[in-house]
């Protein structure tokens, strides 16, 4: 894998040095970083198939040749704006040219993507499910049966007296583990529905959930992979404190939070004058629900975290009102 990685970063340099238009430039983008069928994104898709000691090593020459390419993407559209109006002959290059407007994703799937990215990194591989989920997988597989009071925080929507828009990524984790034995690390990103809305809730959100299980799998490999991730994706070595919480599918549970980002610690209007922000919750995964998919407790444990993105990218880029996502102003979308 690490030579078709190379050789595909070979190649795109050199179709990249070809282009001379923005069609062109467009076309480049699409084959090699296109997120459907792009060549780069068709070899992310099979890291998971990689052993799992080259993972890491692999995730982060791919994210490497990613942003690399991206900015070279950049840079070659620079050079094409600035190109136009070198020519001669009778045209006033004075003239404004056609602004040329390139669509992006959205600051959500940006930081996403960077999320997953990071745990590839550490050896997680991606996987996604259905929006649409049985009330089984999506409560009664995670140690939520009915009458649960942890089913009310959920302001679930039905689609049927069995069918729901799930309202968290984690039906897919036990989907995973039904099917597959141990060891395995995922991380699953994606769409979640809750009927909430106000300035910190919307009614559909994405998490990156995350989950590892193993032979001996303990509390301090939980918050190595979170300290580490979290260092990444706030690009400092901000402290972390695990706080003590409950979720029915963990236990011990705990939310994590991270010295403040804007304040650092001293206290302010963002953190509440308390010097830290929540940012995900974990816990080892409780064996009750290791053994409702065919996993012995005695042999196997395992972590799982669960994070808001919108929540991430909130923090991370100073956003007040998570609204801001998806009213598609584009005086706000387009800083990203
Ligand atoms: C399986 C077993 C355990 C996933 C987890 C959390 C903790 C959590 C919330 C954070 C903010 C969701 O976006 S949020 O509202 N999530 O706190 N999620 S542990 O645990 C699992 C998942 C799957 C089989």
């Amino acid at each position: 894998m690490e030579r078709e990685l190379l050789e595909l970063k070979q190649e795109a340099e050199e179709a990249l040095a070809q282009v001379t238009g923005a069609d062109q430039l467009e076309a480049f983008r699409v084959k090699f970083l296109g997120r459907k069928g792009g060549l780069l994104t068709g070899i992310l898709r099979q890291l998971g198939q990689a052993a799992p000691e080259d993972r890491p090593r692999l995730g982060q020459l791919a994210n490497d040749i990613k942003l690399g390419l991206e900015s070279s993407v950049d840079e070659k559209k620079a050079q094409l704006v600035a190109s136009v109006g070198t020519g001669g002959g009778g045209t006033d290059y004075s003239l404004p040219g056609r602004y040329l407007s390139f669509g992006k994703s959205h600051p959500v799937t940006q930081v996403m993507e960077e999320i997953c990215s990071i745990f590839v990194g550490l050896g997680f591989a991606v996987a996604e499910g259905p929006d649409v989920e049985t009330d089984h997988y999506n409560f009664e597989a995670l140690n939520i049966p009915k009458h649960h009071p942890a089913r009310d925080m959920h302001d679930t929507f039905y689609v049927s007296e069995s069918l729901l828009l799930r309202t968290h990524t984690s039906p897919m984790q036990a989907r995973i583990m039904e099917r597959q034995d141990p060891p395995l690390r995922y991380v699953v990103p994606g769409k979640v529905y809750r009927c909430d809305s106000d300035m910190t809730h919307t009614p559909m959100f994405h998490q990156v959930e995350g989950l590892l299980v193993d032979r001996q799998v303990s509390f301090a490999d939980l918050k190595g992979v979170l300290t580490s991730f979290t260092h990444k994706i706030f690009e400092r070595e901000l402290p972390l404190r695990f706080r003590p919480s409950y979720f029915p599918f963990t236990e011990p549970s705990a939310e994590v939070d991270v010295a403040c980002v804007i304040c650092g610690g001293s206290g302010c209007r963002v953190c509440k004058r308390t010097g830290w922000l929540e940012i995900l919750g974990s816990g080892l995964i409780d064996p009750e629900v290791l053994k409702m998919v065919g996993y012995d407790p005695d042999i196997y444990s395992g972590f799982a975290f669960g994070l808001g993105v919108e929540r991430i990218a909130m923090l991370k880029y100073g956003i007040d009102d998570i609204r801001l996502y998806y009213e598609n102003d584009l005086r706000f979308l387009s800083q990203f």
